[in-house]
């Protein structure tokens, strides 16, 4: 198999590109990496990225790194599918929700995901109640514009999936266990459990928790 996508799969920036993959039906070989372990920091996986951060992906002789360029290029190989819409326009509406996932969404949910998540899966100490209070106030900014847009249309770019429902739907695969606050948000959470029926969330979701 010549795309491989290199992972450690119970991140959710992992969760994003085996998401991906799978509901694009891209097949793929899992190679994990485990930056727990300086998995990211080997020489041959600096070559691939000299961020040191997963998830990559390599195809053949090209490699790629940023979950939402994986995205893309997984949407590319399959462009029948729409999820990278052919349309300027279409396309735009769904990139600019991959660049605010980046820039905005992803910030917000890894303060939960840190905090409540890895630091106790590493030992690393009680969450900080200062960096909860930051991470909320940038929920509270951050929850309306998504809950605002998914009570307009029935996906976050229109009425049909596209990358930015694959890109920004992950960084919610640990909702819960992180203590997101989605309660008071209906249209993101009518739309949150539409991504999880998907037989791809289930299957991402194997690869995240294995003992779950
Ligand atoms: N913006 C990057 C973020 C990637 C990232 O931060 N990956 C983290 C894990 S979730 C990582 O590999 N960290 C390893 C390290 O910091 O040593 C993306 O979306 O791909």
């Amino acid at each position: 198999m010549s795309l491989k996508l290199h992972v450690f799969p119970p991140s959710p920036r992992a969760f994003k590109v085996l998401f991906a993959a799978h509901q694009l039906d891209v097949d793929y070989e899992l190679v994990p990496v485990n930056f727990a372990n300086g998995g990211t920091k080997t020489p041959g996986f600096t070559a691939l990225n000299p961020n040191q951060r997963m998830p990559v992906l390599e195809h053949d002789d090209f490699s790629l790194w940023e979950s939402n360029a994986i995205v893309q290029y997984l949407a590319s190989l399959k462009p029948e599918s729409g999820y990278l819409p052919a349309d300027l326009n279409g396309r735009m509406q769904a990139i600019k929700w991959q660049f605010w996932e980046s820039s905005h969404w992803d910030p917000a949910c890894a303060i939960y995901m840190f905090e409540n998540v890895v630091k106790k899966l590493f030992s690393l100490g009680e969450p900080n109640p200062a960096e909860l209070e930051r991470g909320r106030q940038l929920f509270a900014r951050l929850g309306p514009v998504l809950d605002g847009q998914l009570g307009r249309t029935a996906c976050l770019a229109g009425p049909r999936m596209t990358v930015a429902d694959l890109s920004v739907a992950p960084s919610l695969s640990s909702a819960e266990l992180a203590q997101m606050p989605i309660a008071d948000y209906p249209n993101l959470q009518r739309w949150l459990a539409e991504m999880q029926a998907l037989p791809a969330w289930g299957q991402a979701r194997a690869l995240q928790r294995p003992a779950a």
